[in-house]
């Protein structure tokens, strides 16, 4: 049979993206089909009872049906380079993701955050930041609720995390402000090189009004300059139009141009990281026009979030840190650097799915600061391989067995860092499982 309609569209993956873009689409009176490579994927159910005439091949990609499309819409966990994907793209499809989607329908100014650690913090303080300025905020994408959800008349502006997947099939963002935080190695199981991660990342800057750069990673500037005058932020650097740090009198300050806004002991973030992102936030805020003393309020308050450098406890002089969304080499080349005691060492548990990345990064910081290592997970041995020569090491096959080890092992004055640089997928349902059962097995032995 021929279908009639100048846009097929083809859905690809029905997770949580999938369905909102599905929802979306056919609210626009779109002619839509929905395909995803699990036998079983999370949205199918939904999609049968809601939407029982949209057309859904579960399993292995079919390319020749992919190429029938001429819009695919691809969600993040699903790779554009997959063959059917290409296959269809060559047969003149269009290729897109949610991302893009969502920011030709926005109507209110997009606030967007990219980077490859630091994205929820500064995504969940710019969204607090918003709402004590009296605004009407959504915050979504990345971070949890898909961006297509938070679409609504009623928002005055938009936050949005945006992962580099997402950026990879978004043209035009068109952001209000935007800002890569940071470029370190990630997910180079899905990218053939670094320069195509960094690449999917400067995606954001596309039409943007103002970029927030970092003064301390030059993969945070925008390759095409045109006229753009950046808003910065960046450590010790005292120049007009940038928040930054200075000594001062025995503090060390946040300041803006010339002027002191706020003290790092005022913050209740651990780790110099957080400086950073409190930066960070501040200046996307400002960049936005929220007032400072709104801004440096919440800053103040922020309580930072679980999962993240989190302190769970202290038992006999030794401190315990939940760092589970350390899911990357420079999230825990951080944490290390950010937490090393004053009078004590690190005993690090880490270890999951490596993704592919080179552990080299982190021989450095872990000499400076690791009384000892506890690996688990699928890429447990390589991590070793990278770091046996410098520390001793545990192999472990459970977190309860990682936490007991770590008990056994640290000193007073020590602390025991949960931060894997690994994603958990190999043995968690995902990053939050994992602390949890990190905080579970430490409470158990209080
Ligand atoms: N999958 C298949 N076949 C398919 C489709 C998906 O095997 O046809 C697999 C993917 O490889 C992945 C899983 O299914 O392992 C989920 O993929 P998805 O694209 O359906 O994911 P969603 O449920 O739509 O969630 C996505 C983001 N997931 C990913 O990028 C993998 C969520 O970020 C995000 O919160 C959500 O959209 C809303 O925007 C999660 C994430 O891990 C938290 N992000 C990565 C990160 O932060 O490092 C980028
Ligand atoms: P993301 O959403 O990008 O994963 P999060 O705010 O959830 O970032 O933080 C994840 C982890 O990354 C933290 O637990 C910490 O180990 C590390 N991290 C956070 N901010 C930074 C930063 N600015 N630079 C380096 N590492 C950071």
């Amino acid at each position: 049979s021929v279908i009639v309609s100048d846009r097929r569209t083809l859905v690809v993956g029905l997770g949580k993206t999938g369905l909102s873009c599905l929802r979306y689409l056919v609210d626009q009176g779109r002619s839509v089909a929905v395909a995803d490579s699990r036998s079983a994927p999370p949205g199918l159910e939904t999609v049968q009872r809601d939407y029982p005439d949209v057309p859904v091949q579960c399993g292995a990609f079919d390319a020749d049906w992919f190429a029938g499309f001429n819009e695919l819409v691809v969600s993040p966990g699903v790779s554009i380079q997959t063959p059917a994907i290409r296959h269809a793209r060559e047969h003149g499809a269009v290729i897109r993701g949610d991302i893009d989607l969502f920011s030709e329908a926005a109507e209110a100014p997009i606030l967007a955050i990219t980077g490859s650690n630091g994205k929820t913090t500064v995504t969940t303080l710019v969204g607090e930041m918003a709402r004590a300025a009296g605004k009407r905020v959504a915050v979504g994408g990345n971070i949890g609720t898909p961006a297509l959800e938070l679409l609504s008349p009623e928002v005055d502006v938009y936050v949005l995390e945006v992962s580099s997947f997402q950026l990879e099939t978004t043209d035009k963002l068109g952001a209000d402000v935007a800002t890569v935080l940071n470029v370190s190695d990630d997910h180079m199981d899905r990218y053939p090189s670094k320069m195509a991660y960094f690449e999917a990342k400067q995606r954001i800057y596309n039409g943007c009004r103002q970029p927030v750069v970092n003064l301390d990673d030059a993969l945070s500037i925008p390759l095409a300059r045109d006229d753009l005058r950046f808003l910065c932020f960046g450590f010790h650097r005292i120049n007009p139009e940038t928040f930054s740090t200075r000594d001062d009198e025995g503090h060390l300050w946040i300041t803006y141009g010339f002027d002191n806004l706020i003290r790092s002991d005022e913050l209740k973030l651990l780790g110099t990281h957080n400086l950073s992102n409190v930066m960070a936030a501040l200046a996307i805020g400002f960049a936005a026009g929220f007032p400072m003393d709104t801004m440096l309020q919440v800053a103040r308050d922020f309580p930072g979030l679980p999962h993240r450098c989190q302190r769970v406890a202290d038992i006999r002089g030794v401190t315990w840190v939940n760092d589970s969304k350390g899911t990357n080499v420079g999230a825990t080349v951080a944490a290390l650097s950010s937490l090393k005691p004053a009078d004590g060492r690190i005993v690090l548990i880490a270890g999951g799915d490596g993704k592919g990345a080179d552990f080299s990064p982190l021989v450095r910081p872990v000499r400076e600061s690791c009384r000892h290592l506890i690996l688990m997970g699928c890429d447990a041995q390589r991590l070793g391989d990278a770091l046996s020569d410098i520390v001793t090491v545990s192999y472990v096959d459970t977190m309860d067995e990682a936490v007991s080890e770590a008990a056994r092992i640290a000193c007073a004055g020590d602390r025991v860092l949960l931060s894997p640089a690994c994603a958990s997928l190999d043995m968690y349902e995902d990053y939050q499982v994992r602390g949890d059962a990190f905080v579970r097995a430490v409470e158990a032995l209080s």
